[in-house]
């Protein structure tokens, strides 16, 4: 290499991490060197992701500024009007972590699978708290209808026994998510135990007026498999979801997609909607059509 070669990259070094955990404005990198750095955006931007990868510049001792994102293959997220929440970046399987107790939301479930649809993402879900033995047996019966779908359903107990989970997680970047209270910090412990999460009962959690999760973190399971814990969550916006997209978040509907009398067809009320059609004759669930009528506009 040259002098001038030399002093170039010298000038210009840079190194390549991970984010792992994001507050605010202030994030966890782990570089490729295997340090944990304390980072901030390069100017004022923000909009990073725990689980995006980065370019950064290493300043003062244990700390840099994030250059640039260099790789995000999919962004998880959640939007109202006003704003947007994003939960992780470059996750490749959601795990959807619901309980019989507290009791759990199916609009919920379903606006999260309308977001992993949206991004490509893979779905796992996750029935906790099955030592509950007897509501667990009333959701099971509820969850069956994803099951149909496609959707693979866990029935676990984050408390005892997680062996049937491990298969699913190699290879990919998981992340827990739903609502407040259904275990996914007790799943992620169990996971990986020396993460130590907090965990809590709902009604503490609920008193104190915050998730017993308040941000999202990455943990290695082994060299090709990570895990993201994150906050509970009791609304999940789709704005950023148009309606003409929407329909491709019901896994489902891909089929008839297109196949309406008219182009334009919002599958509301319109003569010659295959979706109404499928639905009367017993092919598609009311249920889902209704969802997906729920979330229009
Ligand atoms: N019986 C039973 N209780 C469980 C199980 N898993 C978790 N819990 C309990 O459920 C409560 C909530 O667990 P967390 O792991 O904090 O729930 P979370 O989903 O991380 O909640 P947020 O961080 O607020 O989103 C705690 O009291 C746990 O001990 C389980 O398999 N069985
Ligand atoms: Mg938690
Ligand atoms: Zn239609």
């Amino acid at each position: 290499m040259s002098t001038i070669q030399q002093n170039t990259s010298k000038k210009t070094e840079t190194i390549s991490g991970q984010v792992i955990a994001a507050f605010g404005r202030h994030y966890s990198i782990e570089t490729e060197h295997g340090e944990i750095l304390s980072c901030v955006r390069r100017g004022k931007k923000s909009g990073v992701a725990c689980g995006d990868q980065v370019e950064i510049k290493p300043t003062t001792p244990g700390q840099g500024v994030i250059e640039r994102i260099t790789l995000r293959t999919t962004l998880l997220y959640r939007s109202d009007a006003f704003k947007e929440k994003i939960i992780a970046a470059n996750v490749s399987q959601i795990i959807i972590v619901v309980a019989a107790v507290p009791s759990f939301s199916e609009e919920l479930i379903t606006r999260c699978l309308v977001a992993a649809e949206s991004e490509g993402i893979q779905v796992l879900l996750v029935l906790n708290k099955a030592d509950l033995a007897v509501p667990t047996r009333a959701a099971l019966d509820q969850l069956s209808l994803y099951k149909t779908l496609g959707y693979p359903l866990l029935k676990m107990s984050a408390q005892k026994d997680i062996s049937v989970l491990h298969p699913y997680l190699k290879g990919h970047i998981s992340v827990l998510a739903g609502q407040s209270g259904m275990g996914k910090s007790t799943l992620l412990n169990a996971l990986v135990p020396e993460a130590k999460r907090a965990t809590a009962e709902i009604s503490e959690a609920l008193d104190s007026g915050v998730h017993t999760t308040t941000h999202s973190r990455l943990y290695h399971i082994d060299s090709d498999s990570d895990i993201i814990d994150s906050p509970g969550i009791q609304e999940f916006g789709l704005n950023h979801i148009k309606d003409e997209n929407l329909a491709w978040g019901f896994i489902e509907f891909h089929p008839y997609i297109g196949q309406c009398k008219f182009n334009n067809c919002r599958h509301v009320s319109e003569p010659g909607c295959t979706l109404i059609q499928a639905v009367q004759e017993g092919k598609l669930s009311a249920k889902r059509l209704a969802f997906y009528h729920k979330l229009l506009n």
